[in-house]
Parts: structure tokens; C-alpha cells; sequence
């Protein structure tokens, strides 16, 4: 067939699958076999269905698109380029090479018009979710009668692999619970995977399981080259508004590939020079030259551009509008776009006095309650234990999916998902994501804490019940491992505060940070306040770590550095100490990363290099506090798992007493 014959459609498709398996071959590397199948349905919805402004790929209502399996992400690069994203030719020659726009997996902040980073299976369709629940928060809280401003659609190409992933199982349920008839996953359905077919490890009706999840379920009989069957299928998912839409659509992995179509083969590696033009022949492809891509095609993808332009200016038209008629909603959207505070947003952040004693998870929430009064854009919740967590606005109503009402999401039993949807939360924009469990449970959440991290996306992980002296729960529930666990990840933030007026200065720098996420690790158990008139300021905790009780006489002989509620065990030592003649300094510590972030000068103020004896005290894994008491140091922590018993046994038992802090202080000392 020439080109002359085909319609203009079937060349569009064919110009995705010829680059991007001329892409795939000069790298030498990558997944060829998604984009030869895929390209019909990504055509279609991005020809036909997409509204986006390739010149403005941050357009606020642009229409959000999520490639979950993003080791098809050379699909994705093909569709920027060739629609007039800033996204070169001479980008896509350069796939999978250093410093090149276009990684072997799709991330955020690299290439224009990526709006999330995927890869690790799954991922993707949770980033959906909070994604499609953000356009529906939005809408609740800036449109407003006679004037439209927030209204776009959640779309997501999902695979094999990413609905085999628990997460997906986890974010389409919650989808579904919560009737994001604005969200639509086309299914790239080509029954095999990595290894193999499908049918070695996944054979159950996943049409009907998206059915009991409460989703509308099309199908699409031949993904290959039925382009109509993919526009009515898309249609049919944007007139249904009460439940979201799974469109299953049949394809072939490696279509036309003579060779390896249909086998696993086509999966992740370059079909080969040769393989290369027997698949172009059988395309019907007449460019011999690699990289062609036809005149016609490229002016039809091109016409992407006169038509964003045309919705962003229609849009910019009618938000003009609103904004003068809402001034004060417009500064509001401004700063929830910018990710901006308000002016004032912390003024009124609790104090506690001293004499009061209050869990951390309790202050957490009492700050958190405040601050959501100053700050419109925060939204978040809990995965089952708000009660537990205290992170419920109490002056909220639950999160609504279909109206977007209420600021309290119950995600239910399902913390993966939640992280994966704060983060496409976060990947939205417009919102302030914070999400709520068990410490211990972090590890249910970790996958996608860590793609917040790669992404740096500002998420604030609220994880309370933070050590053994959460108590009678037992080990099961007792993080150990957990805090040096998320100290190991990049570009994440841990902060574990030690008295209720840590807290709100802990949220105060939650807040303010931007370039990555957060961990709050609060207790369960009730903390003493720390004497504002007796110790330093709890404003030292922005700094990492600070001094919070000097020696009384004369330069520390010794230093004991604690995080969170070992730190009253530290100043309690320290009276011991000092009552026989040891000059001690209390170090409070909550945030390793913080402190890393300060000069040498002050780190040197706080941990004099001359002192060498240093005590660390921290109710969990030893491992990595050398750093910073050195080799002349000495660690209380944990090498075991907790137990069940009440939680100060349990702390006394296993090391976390005076006596013992005492004790191995002085031999320091000896
Ligand atoms: C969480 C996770 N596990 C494993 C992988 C490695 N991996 C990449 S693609 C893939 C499966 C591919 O099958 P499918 O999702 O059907 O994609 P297709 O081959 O059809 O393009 C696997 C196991 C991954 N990327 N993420
Ligand atoms: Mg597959």
C-alpha cells in the first residue's frame, strides 16, 4: 500500500510507529512493541479528544494524559514532537542518552509535556486518580454560576502489567467508589507481557472486575486499525459522568512486525536494522530513510497547535472574565497555581506551654486544622485511621468525587494508592497534597513515596505511631527500620519532631518546601513540652538540628543527640549527667536532611569536631548514625524488632531508660 492510497489517519499512525522504532534502534535500547500497538488509540485521542496547547503545555485546563506504562514512553515523545511540543527531532534521535530530553522512562520536569514520571508498573493510574480528583476539587471551589472555568478530562493509556499491579487495583476501586466520570484508562490490551503471554499469569475478566469497581467498560475489537471504533469508544466515555470509563482495546504488541508481533519479543528490545524494514514494508511504509516523517502527516499533527491555541484563548476569555467579577478567587488561584502560601498563612500556629504534655500526632493535627483555615488549596486524608492520625479538618465535610466538594478524602484501607494519587495530585497542580498513616505502614507506600521523590513533588506524608512507643500493638506495628529507610531516599525529607512545639515548627517547613516531599514521623504517645524559658526555641528545628541544651559550665564533655520523643529522655540524662559534674549538651536532631542543607560553620556550632564523645539516641535502626557521632561515638538504637507490651516497657526495655543512657555516656568518657 502507498501512502497515496492510505487515509490520512492510517499515515499520522504509521509516521508514530516508523520514528518511534527508527527512535528505539538508534539508542540500541528500549521498548518498540507498546507504540507499534498503541499508536492507533494515542492518535485517535490525541487527534480527536485531547484539548491541550502543545505551546503551552501548563495551560490550567488543559486536558491531563498520563502514559501509566512508561516503558512505551518513546510513544509519548513522538506525540510531543510531532503535535509541536518544544520537543526536537534531534531530541527524539537522542532517546535514552545522557543529558538527552528524552530518558528511557518518561519524567517529569525533563521533557515539556510529560505530566508525570512512570515506569514502575502501576503507577501511573493511581497518578490518574488524583489527577482526575483535583480537576473535580478545582471545579467545586473556583467555578462558579455563568462562569467555567476548571473543566477537563483524566486520560490514561494503562497495560498488561499495569493493571496486574496492586496499585491500580487499589486506584481504580477508590476511582470508581468515587464516580470520576471524568477519568477514561484506554487499555492497551495485547496479552503479553515481558516474559511471555499474558495467559502464564493473568487470565481473570478484568472487564468485569472494572465493572464491580463501579466503571463504565467499552471494548474495542480491533485496536490495530479500527481508528473509528477508538473515536466512539472515546465518546461513549465522555457522555457517561457518573462513572469512569476502562476502554479495553485489542491489540497486537509489535503490530507489523513480521517476525516478533504478538510475542514478547516485540517488548524491550530494538527489532533489529533488519526487522526495522521488513516492519516498514509490511506498514506499508515507502521512506527508506530512517526518522521520515511525510509532509502531510506532519501539517494534520501540527494542526494541534492552532487548536490549543484557540481553546486556551477561548479559555483565557472566559477566565478573564470570572476574574474580574471574582478578584479575590482569582489571587486565590494564583497562588494555589504558583504554589504560593497566602500572606499570614502561619500566624496563627498554636503554641504549647510548658507543663503540657501532647502526643505529636495530636499537635500535628492541631496545627494541621489551622493551617488548612489559612490555606484553601491543601487537600488530603487518611487511609482508614483518622482517628489514629488526627489528621481530619474538622471544619471540612468529606471529599466528593462527583461534585468535588469536602477536603477530606477517606482513601480506605489503600495506602499505596493514596501516595500515587497525592502525587498526581501534586502533578496537577492547584493543590496542596497531604496523606496520613501508620509509620510502619510507609513501607505499603514506599513505591510511589519514591517516585515523589524522583519527581520532587511537593507532598507532605503525614506517618504518626512512629516508633515501639506506640506500645501494645507489638512489633508488626512498630517501625525500626523505617526512618533510615526514607534518610537513604534522595531528595526526601524526614522530620521527626520531639515536643508539640516541634510540631508546628516541623509543618511551618513542611509547608514552605517545595522542591520534594516531606515526612512528619509523630508519635502516638503523649511528649512533654519542652520550658521555652530553659531550652532554646523550637524555631531551631528549620535548621535540622540545634542546641536545644547547653552543657551548664564550660564546653560539653559530652553530646547526646536524639530525635522526636528520645529527646525528653536526653534532657532528662543530661540532668543526671550534669548533677555529677559531666557538662552535657542536649542535641535535638529531627531532620538529618535539614541539618545536611546548613554550612559547615553551624554544623561545627552544633557538633564541635573537638567533642568527641556523642551519644545518639533514636528509637530505631542504628545503621548510618556513625555519621555523626564518629568513630569515638556510641548509638542507642534498635537491632531487633519491638515488642507487645505497654510502650514505656517496652522503650525501658529495650534500652531507651536514663540509667542506660547514663551509663553508656560515660563510658565515653572512660
Ligand atoms: C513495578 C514494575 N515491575 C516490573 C517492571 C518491569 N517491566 C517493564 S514492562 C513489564 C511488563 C510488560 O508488559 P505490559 O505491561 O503488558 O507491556 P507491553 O509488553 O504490552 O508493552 C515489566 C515486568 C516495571 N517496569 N515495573
Ligand atoms: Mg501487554
Amino acid at each position: 500500500m502507498s501512502t497515496v492510497a492510505r487515509s490520512i489517519d492510517e499515515l499520522c499512525v504509521d509516521t508514530i510507529r516508523t520514528l518511534a522504532i527508527d527512535a528505539v534502534q538508534k539508542a540500541n535500547s528500549g521498548h518498540p512493541g507498546l507504540p507499534l500497538g498503541a499508536a492507533p488509540m494515542a492518535y485517535v485521542l490525541w487527534s480527536r479528544h485531547l484539548k491541550h496547547n502543545p505551546r503551552n503545555p501548563a495551560w490550567p485546563d488543559r486536558d491531563r494524559f498520563v502514559l501509566s506504562a512508561g516503558h512505551g514512553c518513546m510513544l509519548w515523545y513522538c506525540l510531543l514532537h510531532l503535535t509541536g511540543y518544544d520537543l526536537t527531532l534531534d531530541d527524539l534521535k537522542a532517546f535514552r542518552q545522557w543529558g538527552s530530553r528524552t530518558p528511557g522512562h518518561p519524567e517529569y520536569r525533563v521533557t515539556p509535556g510529560v505530566e508525570a514520571t512512570t515506569g514502575p508498573l502501576g503507577q501511573g493510574t493511581a497518578n490518574a486518580v488524583g489527577m482526575a480528583m483535583s480537576e473535580r476539587f478545582l471545579a467545586h471551589r473556583f467555578n462558579r454560576p455563568g462562569h467555567e472555568i476548571v473543566n477537563h478530562r483524566t486520560f490514561a493509556i494503562v497495560s498488561d502489567g499495569d493493571l496486574m499491579e496492586g496499585i491500580s487495583n487499589e486506584a481504580s476501586s477508590i476511582a470508581g467508589h468515587l464516580r470520576l466520570g471524568k477519568l477514561t484508562f484506554l487499555y492497551d490490551s495485547n496479552l503479553v507481557s515481558l516474559d511471555g503471554p499474558t495467559s502464564m499469569a493473568f487470565t481473570e475478566d478484568v472487564g468485569k472486575r472494572y465493572e464491580a469497581y463501579g466503571w463504565q467498560v467499552l471494548r474495542v475489537e480491533d485496536g490495530n486499525t479500527d481508528l473509528d471504533a477508538i473515536d466512539s469508544a472515546l465518546r461513549q466515555a465522555e457522555q457517561e459522568t457518573l462513572r469512569p470509563t476502562l476502554v479495553i482495546v485489542r491489540t497486537t504488541l509489535g503490530y507489523g512486525s513480521p517476525n516478533k508481533a504478538g510475542t514478547s519479543e516485540a517488548h524491550g528490545s530494538p527489532l533489529g536494522p533488519e526487522e526495522v524494514v521488513l516492519t516498514k514494508k509490511a506498514l506499508g511504509w515507502e521512506f527508506e530513510e530512517p526518522f521520515s516523517i511525510p509532509d502531510d502527516a506532519l501539517a494534520h499533527f501540527r494542526t494541534a497547535v492552532d487548536r490549543g491555541d484557540r481553546w486556551q484563548s477561548e479559555w483565557t476569555r472566559r477566565f478573564d472574565a470570572w476574574a474580574a467579577a471574582n478578584p479575590d478567587l482569582a489571587e486565590e488561584w494564583r497562588q494555589g497555581l504558583a504554589g504560593d502560601l497566602p500572606t499570614g498563612w502561619d500566624a496563627d500556629l498554636p503554641k504549647w506551654k510548658a507543663g503540657e504534655k501532647e502526643a505529636t500526632r495530636a499537635a500535628g493535627g492541631k496545627v494541621l486544622n489551622v493551617l488548612a483555615e489559612r490555606v484553601p488549596s491543601l487537600l488530603g486524608g487518611d487511609a482508614d485511621l483518622s482517628v489514629s492520625t488526627s489528621t481530619k479538618l474538622k471544619k471540612e465535610v468529606d471529599f466528593d468525587g462527583q461534585t468535588g466538594e469536602g477536603r477530606n478524602i477517606h482513601f480506605g484501607v489503600r495506602e499505596h494508592a493514596m501516595a500515587g494519587i497525592a502525587n498526581g495530585m501534586a502533578y496537577h497542580g492547584g493543590v496542596r497534597p497531604f496523606v496520613a498513616t501508620f509509620f510502619c505502614f510507609s513501607d505499603y507506600m514506599r513505591p510511589s513515596v519514591r517516585l515523589s521523590a524522583v519527581s520532587e513533588l511537593p507532598v507532605v506524608f503525614v506517618w504518626t505511631h512512629d516508633s515501639i512507643g506506640l506500645g501494645e500493638d507489638g512489633p508488626t506495628h512498630q517501625p525500626v527500620e523505617h526512618m533510615m529507610a526514607l534518610r537513604a531516599m534522595p531528595h526526601f525529607t524526614l522530620i521527626r519532631p520531639a515536643d508539640p512545639n516541634e510540631t508546628v515548627e516541623a509543618w511551618r517547613v513542611a509547608m514552605a518546601h517545595r522542591e520534594g516531599p516531606v515526612g512528619l514521623v509523630l508519635s502516638r504517645q503523649k511528649l512533654p513540652v519542652f520550658d521555652p524559658a530553659k531550652y532554646s526555641s523550637s524555631s531551631g528545628l528549620a535548621r535540622g538540628a540545634y542546641v536545644l541544651a547547653d552543657a551548664s559550665s564550660g564546653p560539653p564533655r559530652v553530646i547526646l543527640i536524639a530525635t522526636g520523643s528520645e529527646v525528653a529522655l536526653a534532657l532528662e540524662s543530661r540532668g543526671k549527667l550534669e548533677s555529677e559534674g559531666i557538662a552535657t549538651r542536649v542535641v535535638s536532631m529531627p531532620s538529618w536532611e535539614l541539618f545536611e542543607r546548613q554550612d559547615a560553620a553551624y554544623r561545627d556550632s552544633v557538633l564541635p569536631p573537638a567533642v568527641t564523645a556523642r551519644l545518639s539516641i533514636e528509637a530505631g535502626s542504628k545503621l548510618g548514625w556513625k555519621h555523626w557521632v564518629g568513630d569515638q561515638g556510641d548509638s542507642i538504637g534498635l537491632e531487633r524488632f519491638g515488642a507487645s507490651a505497654p510502650g514505656e516497657v517496652v522503650m525501658k526495655e529495650l534500652g531507651f531508660s536514663v540509667d542506660n543512657v547514663v551509663a553508656k555516656a560515660k563510658a565515653l568518657l572512660k
